[in-house]
């Protein structure tokens, strides 16, 4: 991979910080790229974005079975809340520059502490119902099984 990474928690597996590249034009703001495959360890199949959120809502609830998905916050400020059931971590994305790569069924809520922020996710696959666990108890039953 390209870009470097960083674990985000302790024993939490599949969860990682990523620097993405940035090339910054003095008096021009700065760019920020990744490349499907070479800097992420999966092909992008699909990206989508969530926009006009007021600040204070949360949105998330919910685990991915197989999807891996790099998220990433280019404008503004939103706290990312993982768990694996047994452990939690939070990080705050506020830099168009630092995405955390998720490659595990790993549960996520996000708040948006700033009004207005976007969040952007490069995904591995399509966009599959089936793919969601939305209970919690179906997720820890989910991850029980999977140990
Ligand atoms: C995730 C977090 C970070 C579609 O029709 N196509 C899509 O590609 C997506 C992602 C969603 N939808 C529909 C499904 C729901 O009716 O859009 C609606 C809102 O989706 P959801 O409530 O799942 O949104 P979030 O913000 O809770 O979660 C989203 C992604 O769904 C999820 O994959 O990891 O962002």
């Amino acid at each position: 991979m390209g870009m470097s990474t960083c674990s985000v928690g302790e024993n939490m597996e599949g969860v990682s910080l990523i620097s993405i590249h940035q090339v910054i034009t003095e008096g021009k703001g700065s760019l920020q790229f990744f490349e499907s495959s070479r800097d992420i360890p999966f092909d992008i199949q699909r990206i989508y974005y969530i926009t006009d959120v007021s600040s204070g809502v949360w949105r998330g609830g919910h685990a991915h079975k197989q999807l891996k998905q790099l998220v990433f916050c280019p404008y503004g400020r939103i706290r990312i809340e993982l768990s694996n059931t047994r452990e939690k971590t939070v990080v705050v994305l506020d830099k168009p520059n630092v995405g955390i790569l998720i490659e595990r069924p790993i549960w996520r809520d996000m708040l948006w502490e700033v009004e207005d922020s976007v969040l952007c996710v490069a995904a591995s696959d399509y966009y599959l119902v089936e793919d969601y666990i939305r209970d919690y108890s179906e997720y820890e039953k989910y991850m029980e099984e999977r140990r």
